[in-house]
């Protein structure tokens, strides 16, 4: 614990161990049983994210979902899991069925010219199974960058197939807002998201050189301070 504490105040803004700068970005915040079903524009169900979408209002199936990891469907292969990828609940940006421009989005505080690095998980559907034949894709819009696309066509027997995803990008605004936009083909039905994590990622050392820096020094302490405990030699 005491070296953990170390390397935390030694490395303050580094990736290592900076904050994550999301807000809710394992979906935990307001527990659901099995799933919830959310509109466009709302910001409570979710603290932190804004559902977006604009085609999903217009069906019952709503913009996006929020599936409890004990979410499990019926299929022609079986039944099918919707396991988190991190803690107890994800969320399906295809929404209810597949409302094909579904998503969620949240705004925060950055600083013009630092680069940050977004991670985050993106859950596939088994590909076997009946309406989720396609990869699960997803549209990420960050204010001031170009569009950029991320993609999962990983089946796993009768279960999602979670794949992590970067994208490094150096912030224009003070404020910036992030965009997950459902770009999953109408013939699959789900796009999971989980654990979306927001750390700086501009002129710092590696994390591994951090480690050895500190060891480093941590050796060196422990070895001034062996030498003042042992007792002079005649
Ligand atoms: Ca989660
Ligand atoms: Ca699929």
């Amino acid at each position: 614990m005491k070296l953990a504490l170390l390397l935390c105040a030694v490395s303050v803004g580094v990736p290592v161990c900076s904050a994550n700068l999301i807000t809710n970005g394992d979906f935990e915040t307001n527990a659901v049983a099995d799933f919830a079903r959310l509109d466009t524009n709302d910001i409570t169900s979710l603290p932190g994210w804004k559902v977006i979408g604009s085609a999903c209002t217009a069906t019952s199936g709503k913009c996006t979902l929020v599936l409890n990891t004990i979410y499990t469907e019926p299929n022609a292969i079986g039944t099918i899991f919707f396991q988190s990828q991190s803690g107890n609940q994800s969320i399906d940006i295809t929404g209810g069925g597949n409302t094909t421009d579904g998503g969620v989005e949240q705004t925060l505080a950055t600083s013009i010219g630092t680069a940050y690095a977004l991670t985050f998980y993106l859950g596939n559907m088994d590909n076997n199974a009946s309406l989720y034949g396609a990869a699960s894709s997803v549209r990420v819009k960050v204010t001031g960058q170009a569009d950029q696309f991320f993609s999962n066509n990983v089946s796993d027997a009768n279960h999602l197939n979670w794949a992590l995803q970067t994208y490094t990008f150096t912030a224009t605004s003070a404020l910036t807002t992030i965009d997950f936009i459902n770009n999953t083909s109408a013939t699959d039905n789900e796009a999971g998201i989980d654990n979306v994590q927001l750390n700086v990622a501009s002129n710092t050392p590696e994390p591994s050189t951090w480690g050895l820096m500190v060891l480093g020094g941590l050796a060196l302490t422990v070895r001034r301070a062996k030498g003042r405990s042992q007792p002079h030699r005649p």
